[in-house]
């Protein structure tokens, strides 16, 4: 008994003067010291006062250590190796100058590479550096060899990386910060801001403890600023570093001393789900109420590990093996995420409905999504990775391939409770289902009793009251999310989608129904979006769609809108053979024209901030229940773009093709002149009842705008007018009038286009129109480059379809009409009632 302890006493002894020497010099690690995995109340190796440590940590799973240095409380900032080890495991600095981790197994699982290097001693400094030292130089470094972590007073230069799992994080030699998903797909890229132009030697990062993130060149005096934490300069114990998390997504976060736990602070990617790969192959990414959470695209699919969402799917079939034929699974409000360089043969120029079917019949495609960005651009995803996002707000299409037949995922609801079952019929599931009917059932009931009384007389007086006060000041409403949420019964109605969102038909507590628009890719923050909303609603005009209200919650940015009863002027113009009473006569159609005019003058000449609109088109022109013309969605560029134009690139073009001015293309600056343009091509289109890029034989092949010009030197007015008017009333001069007046308005020199105020006093007869010239430069809208030419054909077949004289079908039309709008509705979109479609747009005020 005694013989058999004696060796473990020495043990504990040899151990204990080992632990002593360690902690007698505080912060020096003498060589031969060694630390154990399995010994949990060991001393660790500890910076002089004691801020970082050395030494083992559990990572929360039995069995299983990180050998780690972290700040006081046990966070960790940096660590050896990439694997955890078992509790058998040791770090050992060895007599050689190497430290090393080694696993239970005695297998090395890192190396600090230094053996032979004369090393003698090793450090931790309370800066939470460990240098290994020959005599006083540093021969290697945790600051150096960092892993996933920058803490304050560490350099990070354009060599290194930080990495945790298949992601990196990089400083690039132009100054910008970037990161990468499997060291190829760049997700995410950020340089200093555009008011430091510099052009950078060799920056460096670096992270002060206070919270901001500096970029350092010796071009750059003091250094350039890159973020705030968003706690900065607040508590002065708390350590604030910058980390790449295992979901992809650079952050600065903050520990306070002692505290064990970390809050983040910033973020690089603001939204999740575009964290390249987050969901794994296949995976979509979506968010619950507050989380991202990853799923399947549909029953076709199980996840790779039913465990792990972040894993990915697979297909249960996969499509070479399919029984019959492949189809498409369609995905509204969903993308596949993007990122250049992604090469020519999977850039389309196409519609909806041809990115869908190309990809079908296309072997080597496995999905595809058209962005709905206003590029007009479809993208084949072939064999490979593939990383999705869904989201209410995102105006995006997607297709992936799939056996037939399509297996769509359970509503919301359902998934939930089918959630840990594995989706069988397990009876408490059963039970739990009846019983939540029951209970909804009743909460429905008394929902019902309880909307039925208070919009009667008596319950009703407050909220109402409530209302009016609120309204009654003409300053735009501010709503919360929820109340938005309960007007528009969860977002049910969907009145249109626009390229940036959604919009949704809502009754407010006052009972006027409203449009609520649910804006997506804002890049302002709350302040800038506040001032926008200021601006948009201060701008009254009976031609202009009144802002009632706004909401800005967090990630959520909505507009309300008051309701237009007739929709948009589109679907009064472009109106398919069977829908004759939806044909406007002549009168209507010359107050439309009158109207539109008369709103964009207040908004170019006569109101305070002058806006330009950005996207005139016929889809932005709304009727209310007189068929007067109100002017929808100004000042919204502004808001969604705010990049100066100097900035602009032919892929940010946002307006809509076929109204988009030519200096669009030709980056020349955008101003008034340009919606002028717009403005133009809508007359002419109120004129003829015919879209001004439909090209078909009687048009001899040429776009209707160009032929209409030819028509007009012919004298020939009856040929542009609408066919649908010969039976009816029509004051031909007022045509004249506005035939003349559009092709002034199209002319390809900004400054031939007259102002708004004199298109409206020529639209009236007040002033003499001249005789206008030729408008040339009608080639707007073409990209010129090869992936136009690759589409072709698939062009071709759209623009047929919208050439045929009379739209037949409304199908037709449609495809035609997402083909060639680079704003990109899909087919449901564009037969919706109403259509207020953002205007993608940049604006210069
Ligand atoms: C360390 O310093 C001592 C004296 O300063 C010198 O003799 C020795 O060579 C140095 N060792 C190494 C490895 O440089
Ligand atoms: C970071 O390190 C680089 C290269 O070692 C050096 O040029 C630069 O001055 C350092 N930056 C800071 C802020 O210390
Ligand atoms: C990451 O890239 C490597 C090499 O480029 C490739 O072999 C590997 O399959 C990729 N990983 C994934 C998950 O796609
Ligand atoms: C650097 O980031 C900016 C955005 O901040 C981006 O526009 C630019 O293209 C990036 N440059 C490089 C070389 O990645
Ligand atoms: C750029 O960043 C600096 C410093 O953070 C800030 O003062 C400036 O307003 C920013 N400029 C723009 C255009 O955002
Ligand atoms: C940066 O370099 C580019 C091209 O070399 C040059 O055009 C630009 O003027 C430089 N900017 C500054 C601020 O020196
Ligand atoms: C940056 O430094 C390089 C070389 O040191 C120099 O050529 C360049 O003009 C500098 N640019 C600026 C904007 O200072
Ligand atoms: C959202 O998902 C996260 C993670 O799966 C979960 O913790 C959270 O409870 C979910 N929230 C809601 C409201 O369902
Ligand atoms: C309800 O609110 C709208 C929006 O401001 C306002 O125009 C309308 O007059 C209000 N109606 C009633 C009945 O209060
Ligand atoms: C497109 O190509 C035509 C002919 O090649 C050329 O005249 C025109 O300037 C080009 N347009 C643009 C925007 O590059
Ligand atoms: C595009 O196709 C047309 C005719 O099909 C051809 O004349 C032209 O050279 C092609 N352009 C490119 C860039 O390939
Ligand atoms: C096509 C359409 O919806 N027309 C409506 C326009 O508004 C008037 C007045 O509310 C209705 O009578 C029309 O039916």
């Amino acid at each position: 008994m005694i013989l058999q302890i004696q060796p473990r006493s020495l043990f504990l002894v040899v151990f204990l003067l080992v632990a002593a020497k360690a902690s007698e010099a505080a912060g020096t690690i003498a060589p031969g010291s060694t630390l154990d995995a399995s010994n949990e109340n060991q001393a660790t190796w500890s910076s002089p006062s004691s801020t970082f440590s050395l030494g083992f940590i559990s990572t929360g799973l039995p069995n299983s250590f990180i050998a780690a240095i972290s700040y006081s409380g046990g966070v960790p900032i940096w660590t050896a190796g990439s694997t955890p080890v078992d509790s058998a495991a040791s770090l050992q600095f060895l007599p050689s100058g190497a430290l090393r981790l080694v696993n239970g197994d005695g297998n090395t699982v890192w190396d600090s590479g230094t053996a032979g290097k004369g090393v003698s001693s090793a450090s931790l400094e309370d800066t939470g550096k460990l240098s290994l030292l020959r005599n006083d130089t540093v021969v290697w470094s945790s600051f150096d060899n960092p892993t996933d972590t920058v803490v304050p007073s560490q350099n990070f230069t354009t060599g290194k990386v930080l990495r945790s799992g298949l992601y990196s994080f990089r400083l690039i030699s132009s100054g910008n910060l970037t990161l990468s998903w499997n060291d190829s797909v760049v997700y995410f890229t950020q340089g200093l801001n555009s008011s430091y132009d510099v052009n950078m030697t060799s920056p460096s990062l670096g992270i002060q403890n206070i919270g901001i993130l500096s970029i350092f060149d010796s071009n750059l005096s003091g250094g350039g600023i890159m973020a705030y934490s968003n706690d900065y300069a607040e508590n002065r114990d708390t350590l604030r570093y910058l980390k790449l998390g295992g979901d992809g997504n650079l952050r600065i976060l903050s520990s306070d001393r002692g505290s064990g736990t970390e809050i983040a602070r910033w973020a690089a990617v603001e939204d999740q789900c575009e964290v390249f790969g987050y969901c794994g192959n296949m995976g979509i990414c979506s968010y619950n109420d507050t989380d991202p959470i990853c799923g399947c695209p549909s029953q076709n699919f199980e996840l790779v590990d039913p465990k792990d969402g972040r894993k990915g799917c697979k297909r249960k079939v996969e499509t070479v093996n399919c029984p019959g034929n492949p189809t498409m699974l369609d995905m509204e409000n969903t993308q596949f995420l993007t990122y250049p360089p992604e090469t020519e043969s999977q850039i389309f120029f196409v519609g909806i409905s041809a990115c869908r079917s190309n990809c079908l019949v296309n072997p080597s495609c496995d999905a595809s999504t058209s962005l709905s960005d206003g590029t007009g651009l479809c993208y084949f995803k072939t064999p490979g990775f593939i990383s999705g996002y869904q989201s209410p707000a995102l105006p995006s299409s997607s297709y992936i391939k799939v056996c037939s037949p399509v297996d769509p995922n359970p509503s919301p609801n359902a998934q939930l409770s089918g959630k840990g079952g594995g989706w069988r019929m397990h009876p408490w599931v059963v039970a739990v289902v009846v019983i939540g009917t029951i209970l909804g059932l009743v909460a429905l009931e008394g929902s019902l009793w309880w909307w039925c009384c208070r919009n009667s007389p008596k319950f009703g007086v407050l909220s109402a009251h409530y209302a009016l006060l609120e309204y009654a000041s003409g300053a735009p409403v501010q709503f919360t999310y929820k109340e938005l949420q309960r007007s528009t019964k969860g977002f049910k109605e969907k009145l249109g989608t626009g390229g940036f969102g959604a919009v949704y038909k809502g009754i407010l507590t006052n009972r006027t129904v409203a449009a609520v628009k649910q804006l997506e890719g804002i890049e302002q923050g709350e302040k800038q979006f506040r001032m926008e909303v200021a601006t948009i609603s201060s701008t009254h005009h009976l031609n202009l769609v009144r802002l009632i209200g706004f909401c800005s919650e967090g990630r959520h940015r909505l507009l309300v809108y008051e309701f237009m009863k007739n929709g948009s002027l589109d679907h009064f113009l472009f109106v398919s053979e069977g829908q004759s009473e939806k044909i406007l006569n002549w009168e209507y159609r010359f107050n439309i024209a009158l109207g539109t005019a008369r709103g964009m003058t207040y908004l170019h000449e006569e109101c305070r901030d002058c806006i330009v609109h950005c996207d005139i088109k016929p889809e932005n022109i709304l009727l209310d229940e007189n068929y007067a013309a109100k002017v929808s969605d100004f000042g919204l560029a502004k808001l969604i773009n705010p990049k100066d134009h100097r900035y602009r690139t032919l892929t940010s073009v946002r307006g809509t093709r076929g109204y988009l001015a030519p200096e669009w293309l030709a980056n020349l600056p955008i101003t008034s002149k340009s919606d002028v343009y717009g403005y133009g091509m809508v007359l002419l289109e109120i004129v003829s009842g015919r879209r001004n890029f439909e090209v078909s034989a009687e048009t001899r092949r040429q776009k209707f705008c160009v032929w209409a010009y030819e028509e007009f030197e012919k004298g020939n007015i009856k040929a542009i007018l609408d066919r649908r008017l010969d039976d009816q009333e029509v004051d031909m001069e007022q045509v004249v009038r506005a035939i003349k007046v559009s092709f002034w308005c199209i002319q390809e020199q900004p400054s031939h286009r007259p102002m708004m105020s004199k298109v409206v006093q020529m639209l009236e007869g007040i002033t003499e129109i001249e005789r206008p010239p030729a408008p040339k430069g009608l080639t707007e809208g073409s990209i010129n480059g090869s992936s136009m030419n690759v589409s072709s054909n698939i062009s071709a077949f759209s623009t047929t379809a919208a050439s045929a004289p009379a739209l037949s079908s409304s199908s037709s039309f449609q495809a035609a009409g997402v083909s060639l709008y680079a704003s990109g509705k899909n087919v449901e979109r564009a037969s919706s009632s109403l259509l207020q479609s953002y205007p993608e747009g940049q604006s210069q005020v």
